[in-house]
This record gives C-alpha cells, structure tokens and sequence, in this order.
C-alpha cells in the first residue's frame, strides 16, 4: 500500500473548478453514485451531438493534453476520426511515471468510472471499436478498481455493443500493466509493448494519429485530458472556455510536493499564480527553487513566481507545466544532490534504443558527479554541455532530448554553482 497524498478539495462548491468533484464524494465502487453524481451524462449528450459533433465542441473549447505536451486534443481526434482504415485504437496513458506526478491516480482511485467513461466518449467521436488502458504496475488499487469499473460497465450496458442504447456503437477497454519503465510511458513504447515487444518508442512521424497501435490509426490521451472531455460535454465549450485564459483553457490539477506544508494534488484554473498555488498548499517560508514540469523542466527561483500557471506563461519562462510537477526546495535541500538523483534517474530509465541517449545519460551523471562532488577539473563543466547539447539534438524521443534540462536550468537559470 502506497501512500495517498492529501487531496484538499479546495475546487468543491467552486463551479469552476471541478476535475475533482466527486473525488472523496463517491464511493468509487458504485456505479450508481457515479450516475447519481453525473455519471454518464457527458456520454448520452455526446450521443446526441454525433461523433463530429463532439470533436466540433473539444476543438471549440480549445482542450490542450495534459501529459506535458500540451498537444490540441480536437486536432488529434479529427485526424484519427479521418483515417479511412479500420480498426481504430484508442490508448489512455495511465502509466503517470513522471517524477513527482500523482494526479491522475487520483482521479483513477476517486473517480474510476469517470475514465471508463471519458474513454468511452474518445471511441464514439474517433471510430475506435477497441481501447487500453495502460496504468503503471505500481498503481494495484487504481488497477483493482477500474477493473472493477470496466466489469461493471460492462454488465450494465455501458461498454460492449449498441452502448446505451445507440444501435452500432461497439467500444471495449482492456487494461495492461506496466512493470516499472518509465520509458513506458512514452506513447509508442506503450504500443510496443501492448504488442508484446520491449517497451522502446518509435521514430515519429508517422505520428499515432495514421500508425499506431498494431499500426493502425491510434488516438492517446492522457487520463487529465479525458477528465476534462467530460465538463466540455456537460456544460458545454462556452462555459469550459470561461475557466483559464484566452490559450489555456479550463483548470489544471498540480501536485504539489517537496518540502512544503501540505504537498497534495490542487485543481486551479490556469492562469493561478505559482506563489497562489503555493500558499494554498501551506506556503514556504525559506524558498530555495521550484522545479516545474518535472525532471524535463525547468527550475524557477523566488523572485519568479507571480508567473501565471499557463502553458503559454511556462513557455515564455523558458519551462513547461509538463505533467503539473510543483517540486518545491527550500534552504535545507542539497541542490548538488538533487541534480545528481535527476541524472541518475535519466541513466536508469533510458531504454538504450539511441546512442546519444544511451551513452550521455551515463556521461551526464560521471561528469555531474565529478562537479558536485569536487573532483574533476574545469573541463567537467564544458563537457556538460556539450553532452546535453547532444542528447537534445540527436536522441529519438523525449527522455533523451530532455535529460539535462532540469541540469541546464539550475546552472543558468538558479545560478546553482556546481
Ligand atoms: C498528429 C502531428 N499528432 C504531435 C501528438 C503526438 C503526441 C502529442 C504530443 O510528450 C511530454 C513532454 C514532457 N499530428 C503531431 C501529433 N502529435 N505532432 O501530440 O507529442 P510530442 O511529440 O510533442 O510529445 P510527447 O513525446 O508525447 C512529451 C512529458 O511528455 N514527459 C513526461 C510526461 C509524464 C506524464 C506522467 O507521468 N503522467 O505525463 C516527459 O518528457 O512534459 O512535454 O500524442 O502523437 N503533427
Ligand atoms: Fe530510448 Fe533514450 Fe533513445 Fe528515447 S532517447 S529511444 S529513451 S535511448
């Protein structure tokens, strides 16, 4: 049994803020309370629009991923939806492996038949007659119930064939585990190893949209960004627009954690502030740094966080919201040690496929470690970059091209001397 963070649900009675709200309210076992809490009603409307309809009304409300690449959803639905070949696949990320990243098992182990029926609401619009949900291994209460959920679907009526009612509407979901890669996570690993092969990603283009899963038209998305397909559904693109700003639409969940007073998961629409979000969850009275984004982000110091918590804002601060990580540090953390565990964690979790990646992660960490730990010379720093300049330029996928930026951003941006 792992540890559940503490969800404050600062979002209830807040009708804009309500990705969590029937977090702790439901029972999350019970078909029943999810239907009298509003269960299913984003699938009947979604029935009613028609396929084209729905994807008409996500594009209209401007939904961007939430899985760090921000990638327009509406945009993703259509090209799949108009791919002539059939089957179409549906894959929902659930293997949240991000480092510090706990929101969306949240929402699987609150909320499970919210993604049962999100996903649901993706196959209508899309054309896929199959889904799978891949969730982390070291997720087993999160697995045990969405397995629940889907059974008791299933039994119900709201997966399988003529669903609800709607002649021809065929959808099931099978759920696959993970077994501890981060790597896994990337959404062409995930393919390959729903297919049975090693979980490494493929080169893109061809993107999932025209080559996916067993190669056929596949749509990903991450668990927060169907969450977010649901209040579209319900309360329409005009009311969803009105939460966020203008390019970032709707709330954002954020996990707080590090060395903070109440570390837990935070709904708050975009556009909240970095120091808001920090003083709900308890404030820092010695701030070091916070790490945004993630391991692939960036760092940003004190006198930096009145920056509005927006995709584009982050851009411009020369980070990202990634998956939502708020990595707090204050005056006690050893920030030599912190940076070293990150290119540890690099080392570790590069699936090998591409040298740059392969080999610099490994280089990464000896010349870190040489630097922190005051042994090398003043070349260490030199070749620093030069193996981040190239792991960025030349590795396939985003592990590799991502792995010294958090490094990066503490020398330049934190002025961390090492
Ligand atoms: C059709 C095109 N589709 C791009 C699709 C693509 C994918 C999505 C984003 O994620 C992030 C990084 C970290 N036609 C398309 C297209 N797509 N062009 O859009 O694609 P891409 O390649 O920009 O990014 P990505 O590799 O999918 C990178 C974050 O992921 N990350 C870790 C995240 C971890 C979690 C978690 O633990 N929960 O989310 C690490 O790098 O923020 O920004 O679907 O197919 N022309
Ligand atoms: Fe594997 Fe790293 Fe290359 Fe990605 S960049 S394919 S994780 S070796």
């Amino acid at each position: 049994e792992y540890l559940m963070p503490e969800i404050p649900l600062p979002q209830r009675g807040d009708p804009g803020l309500r990705l969590l709200r029937r977090v702790g309210v439901v029972d999350p076992r019970s078909l029943d309370d999810y239907r009298a809490a509003g269960g299913y009603s984003a699938l009947r409307n979604a029935l009613a629009l028609g396929p084209q309809g729905v994807i008409r009304e996500v594009t209209d409300a401007k939904l961007m991923g939430r899985g760090g690449a921000a990638f327009p959803t509406g945009r993703k639905w259509a090209a799949t939806a108009g791919q002539p070949e059939r089957p179409h696949y549906l894959v929902c990320n659930a293997d949240e492996s991000e480092p510090g990243t706990f929101k969306d098992r949240v929402l699987m182990e609150g909320d499970p038949f919210a993604v049962v029926e999100s996903m649901t609401v993706a196959a209508y619009a899309t054309g896929c007659t199959r889904g799978y949900l891949y969730i982390r291994g070291e997720y087993p209460k999160a697995f045990s119930l969405l397995s629940n959920a889907i059974e008791v679907a299933r039994e119900r009526g709201f997966l399988g064939r003529d669903i609800m009612g709607q002649a021809g509407f065929e959808f099931d979901i099978e759920i696959r585990r993970g077994a501890g890669a981060y790597i896994c996570g990337e959404e062409t690993a995930i393919f390959n190893s729903i297919e049975g092969f090693r979980g490494e990603p493929r080169s893109k283009p061809p993107f999932p949209v025209e080559k996916g899963l067993f190669g056929w038209p596949t749509v990903v998305n991450n668990v927060e960004t169907l969450a977010n397909v649901l209040l579209i559904l319900t309360e329409g693109c005009q009311a969803f627009q009105r939460i966020g700003t203008s390019q970032s639409t709707g709330s954002k969940l954020f996990c707080v954690s590090g060395t903070i007073g109440h570390p837990g998961v935070y709904e708050v629409p975009f556009g909240a502030t970095l120091r808001e979000l920090l003083d709900l969850a308890g404030g820092v009275p010695d701030l070091r740094a916070v790490l945004l984004g993630g391991a692939a982000g960036g760092f940003l110091r004190p006198d930096e966080i009145d920056l509005p918590l927006t995709m584009e804002d982050a851009r411009s601060a020369g980070t990202t919201l990634g998956s939502g990580v708020v990595l707090v540090l204050d005056g006690t953390v050893d920030v030599g040690g912190f940076l070293l565990r990150i290119a540890e964690f690099f080392r570790d979790e590069s699936c090998g496929q591409c040298v740059p990646c392969r080999i610099g992660t490994v280089r990464q960490e000896e010349a870190l470690h040489r630097i922190v730990r005051r042994t090398g010379d003043s070349q260490d720093l030199v070749l620093l970059r030069d193996i981040g300049r190239v792991m960025r330029d030349s590795s396939i996928c985003g592990l590799g091209q991502t792995a010294w930026n958090a490094i990066e951003s503490a020398i330049d941006r934190l002025g961390v001397r090492l």
